[in-house]
């Protein structure tokens, strides 16, 4: 097509390669992008009140639809905005084009008003980050970006001057390769081998299992069976791999429950599945590993690594499965199924019968209630702080619904902004973004993105009035809680002010009340519960010296947990031990 511009090409460029939206604000530097976005049919322009957002809104789409979704932002301040959201997105392995607007190309390197750099500026939160120059540049390194993101899951950053964006762009003669349809990545012969070997003469074997085990359920299921391994999760494989699992010991981690520690440290042969789990204290350095990863430069980063396997989870073990001889004694596997339950049993007493009747509410109690009122098929934004802990105790997944969150990247304030992303693509699914009074505040402003798209996104404000997580933190850490209160706010007015349906509880009889009500409301609907700041969670393998400073600092506090409907699985898979 001649006569386009190279804003023009780059925006026919993302619509040919899925993207629907492009989340970001405007700006001078922008205009030649948001014009062509204006004129061109099959991509919208989504405007956030923060950049931040709109690269956190573009990850969630793309963590949903695994679509490339895209960002942007104007010179200097504007796409420095949008940093925090990409390295999100770029940890997640979503994958996402941000287009960097830049200063007038004739003044870089002056000074200038607004001027930084972002093709240094991004190079850490990208797998790639160019500048386009001249106009001929556009259509490879547009390419580039595009199959880097794509490709690689993650990351791509193009800074584009404001006046190169407006200039004629050349002729492209490229083809775009269609990476909708990912490669199968499958292990040698003689990895498979070894593999088996491996697995044929250890007793003990345990699984442990990332968000690589994404589509393997079946294949995992198939391959604990016929080892009789106990199967634990990281908190991003949880969605993937704790549902219908026979084989379930929990979550290990700073968030983690059940058995899967000991799993892990009890077996003689342990195989981390598609997982980067990155807390190895947590890991056994004693124990025979295998990691099987598509990704070779995550194998043997964190822990012990007898055997590194580079290959899908899925095909890996639809290769390994036959060649392993069926294991015949359940001694190890029914000790930690019995122990996983005994440890859910645990903590389900040790959270006190009679939550429903707390007050303040107890946070718990509503993300109990939460996990029970929701749909199916729900996704659930989750933000860092203690609202990770209640859904990963308590939000069950069942292959259909979602949970993302700042799982790696551990960011505040992404939970409304990533229901935004998660949004806009299908109006019709039910978004609950269960967000923490800190981070809903962060980001306040994008509520009134959610309005003003007549989103019906459900906000679950876990009004504390505190930085919850940090408060566990300093006592954790022996110190006197400082800097983590806030004055109570009630955040139910402030999103009808916004033009939003919301409603403020303080009473538990009225939690699950409230929620079917902000669940069934036709449109944007927030629930703000006031809870109870003093509810805590402890990983289950502290150490003696962060007791210590737990019992300093704890008088007062109330330690509890529970685990939800995590227990009735527990309970359940217990029944399939055989009567001796
Ligand atoms: C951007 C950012 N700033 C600071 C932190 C450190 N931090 C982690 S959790 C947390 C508190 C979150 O408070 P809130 O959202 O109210 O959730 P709560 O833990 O109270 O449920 C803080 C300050 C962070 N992870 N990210
Ligand atoms: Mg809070």
């Amino acid at each position: 097509m001649a006569g386009r511009t190279v804003a023009q090409h780059l925006v026919d460029l993302l619509v040919r390669a899925g993207v629907r939206r492009i989340y970001g604000v405007v700006g001078d530097s922008l205009n030649p992008v948001t014009d062509a976005v204006r004129r061109t049919d099959g991509i919208d322009w989504v405007q956030t009140r923060h950049e931040e957002a709109a690269a956190f809104a573009a990850g969630a789409e793309a963590q949903i639809t695994g679509r490339l979704t895209a960002c942007a932002g104007s010179c200097g301040p504007g796409n420095l905005h949008l940093i925090n959201g990409l390295f999100d997105a770029h940890r997640s392995m979503a994958p996402v084009v941000a287009i960097a607007a830049h200063i007038p190309s004739e003044d870089i390197g002056t000074d200038y008003f607004q001027e930084t750099h972002p093709e240094r500026l991004f190079v850490e939160c990208s797998h790639y980050s160019e500048m386009i120059s001249t106009p001929a540049q556009l259509p490879r390194v547009a390419h580039a970006a595009i199959h880097h993101a794509l490709g690689l899951g993650g990351v791509s950053v193009l800074t584009v001057p404001g006046d190169v964006a407006g200039q004629d762009s050349p002729e492209d003669r490229t083809t775009m390769v269609p990476l909708d349809r990912s490669p199968t990545i499958r292990p040698t012969d003689t990895d498979i081998d070894a593999f088996a070997r491996l697995v044929d003469d250890s007793r003990r074997v345990t699984l442990f299992c990332g968000a690589g085990a994404a589509g393997a359920h079946d294949e995992v299921m198939s391959f604990a069976g016929r080892v009789l391994a106990p199967v634990g999760h990281a908190l991003r494989g949880k969605e993937w791999i704790q549902y219908d699992n026979p084989y379930d010991v929990g979550m290990s981690g700073l968030l983690g429950y059940g058995a899967a520690y000991e799993a892990m440290h009890e077996c003689d042969l342990l195989v981390l599945l598609g997982t980067d789990f990155p807390y190895h204290p947590f890991l056994p350095d004693d124990v025979r590993t295998v990691q099987v990863d598509v990704r070779p430069e995550h194998l043997g980063r964190r822990s012990r690594l007898d055997l590194g396997i580079c290959g899908d989870v899925a095909e890996t073990l639809r290769c390994l499965t036959p060649k392993v001889t069926p294991k015949t004694d359940r001694t190890f596997f029914d000790r930690m199924l019995r122990k996983h339950a005994d440890a859910l049993e645990g903590v389900v007493a040790a959270y006190t019968t009679g939550v429903e009747r707390h007050r303040p509410i107890h946070p718990e109690y509503v993300a109990s209630v939460l996990d029970e009122v929701a749909a199916d098929d729900a996704v659930f934004t989750v933000d860092t702080g203690m609202c990770n802990v209640w859904a990963a105790r308590y939000i069950s997944p069942n292959g259909r619904r979602r949970v993302i969150g700042s799982f790696t990247h551990g960011s505040m304030a992404n939970a409304l902004p990533q229901a935004i992303g998660a949004q806009l693509p299908d109006r019709s699914r039910q978004v609950v973004a269960m967000s923490g009074d800190g981070g809903f505040a962060m980001l306040l402003g994008e509520f009134l993105t959610v309005v003003q798209y007549g989103l019906p996104v459900k906000v679950v404000l876990f009004d504390n009035s505190s930085l919850g997580m940090v408060d566990l933190e300093m006592m954790v850490a022996g110190l006197p809680p400082y800097g983590t209160t806030y004055p109570e706010t009630d955040y139910s007015a402030l999103a009808r002010a916004a033009g939003a349906h919301a409603r403020r509880v303080t009473d538990p009889r009225d939690v699950t009340d409230g929620l079917r009500e902000i669940l069934a409301h036709d449109g944007p609907a927030l629930l703000d519960v006031v809870t109870d700041p003093n509810a805590l969670s402890l990983p289950p393998h502290i150490t003696g010296q962060q007791l210590t400073g737990f019992a300093l600092a704890t008088s007062k506090m109330v330690l509890q947990g529970g685990v939800g409907r995590m227990l009735r699985l527990a309970r359940a898979n217990l029944r399939n031990i055989p009567r001796p």
